[in-house]
């Protein structure tokens, strides 16, 4: 069991041992952002003016949809460049079974011995603003040890996880054949989200009728710069691989080249510096609500010595958590 790290210094090491190639390294720094707190902050804070050069994919969809099985797949493709593969899957149900990401190492089997893959299965109950910040953190801490694809495998089930597949440089989304699963892809918010749509386990009946309600709703969505190709594919088998690629580097080029890369990538740090600074809000509250002070303000409303507005007031700019570190 490796010794508890703390101190700026030890982690710059551990960063540069993880640029260097050392996977003991990486995996050490993406579980210090899994946790959060003030270690967590640290490797941000070192990690962030290194990155810049990951282009991030995010796969989403029902559970069971074939996503880790096309991850797989598409990761053999994203290797073929040469360019280092990190793939990030999002576990929100059960991190401690352990069942998810084993089945997850079972299926990515393929890639298990090609040293330009990282694989990494991430649980984020634990994090304080759970998934919204520790996946940011995560793919971060991957760009900057000179990943070139991060692919983020989220289920598309809640808002969260919606919005965190969302974010993504570009998002497929990922449905199967049969009556229904285009409509409740669009309810989950996934239409909204998808930048290419997939439907996988073609090699079942309805692959062409859900392309069809695909199409039908797409179309009721207006004008729009960019229509998501719609691909269909038998992830077990391959077919329908290269169709997918082609049409997730085909969004890429065009984001790229129409500018809309940088302005996503801009609304994405809006986002996460507003929540950012909406938890740092919340810890402050919290500090300023408990202790001596608190109490002793309290005591004074309660005897009518102080009214609560001014007592809060005197709180909040007596109080050394409410003025940034110096
Ligand atoms: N018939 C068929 N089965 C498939 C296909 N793709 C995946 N599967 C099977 O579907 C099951 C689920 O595949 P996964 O790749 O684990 O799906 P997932 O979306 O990652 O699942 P979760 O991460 O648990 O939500 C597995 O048994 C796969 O072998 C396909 O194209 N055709
Ligand atoms: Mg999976």
């Amino acid at each position: 069991v490796p010794a508890v790290v703390t101190g700026r210094d030890q982690l710059g090491d551990l960063v540069e041992a993880a640029r260097q190639g050392d996977r003991a390294a990486l995996a050490r720094l993406m579980s210090i952002v899994e946790r959060g707190g003030d270690d967590g902050a640290t490797v941000s804070r070192l990690t962030h003016p290194l990155g810049g050069g990951a282009y991030t994919v995010g796969i989403t969809g029902a559970p069971g949809a074939g996503k880790s099985t096309l991850t797989n797949r598409l990761c053999s493709l994203m290797r073929a460049g040469g360019d280092p593969v990190a793939v990030l899957a999002i576990d929100p149900s059960s991190p401690f079974s352990g069942g998810a990401i084993l089945g997850d190492r079972v299926r990515m089997g393929d890639q298990a011995g090609d040293p330009g893959v990282y694989i990494r299965s991430m649980a984020t109950r634990g994090h304080l603003g759970g998934l919204t910040l520790a996946t940011p953190a995560a793919v971060r801490v991957l760009d900057a040890v000179g990943m070139s694809w991060v692919v983020i495998e989220t289920v598309g089930v809640g808002q969260v996880e919606v919005s965190v597949a969302g974010a993504a440089d570009t998002t497929v989304v990922v449905v199967n054949p049969g009556w229904g699963d285009a409509v409740q892809a669009n309810k989950a918010g996934l239409m909204e989200i998808a930048d290419v749509f997939v439907i996988n386990k073609a090699d079942r009946r309805g692959g062409a009728e859900t392309a069809a309600d695909l199409e039908s709703m797409l179309s009721l969505r207006g004008e729009q710069d960019w229509t998501p190709p719609i691909v269909l594919t038998t992830a077990t088998s391959g077919d329908g691989l290269p169709e997918l690629f082609a049409a997730i580097t085909g969004h890429r080029r065009w984001v790229e080249s129409s500018g809309r890369l940088a302005e996503r990538r801009e609304r994405r740090t809006r986002d996460e510096v507003r929540s950012l600074v909406s938890a740092e809000l919340t810890r402050r509250v919290a500090d300023v609500t408990a202790g001596e002070r608190f109490d002793a303000a309290v005591a004074s409303v309660a005897a009518h010595r102080t009214d609560p507005l001014s007592a809060a007031r005197d709180l909040v700019d007596g109080s050394a958590m409410m003025r940034p570190d110096d």
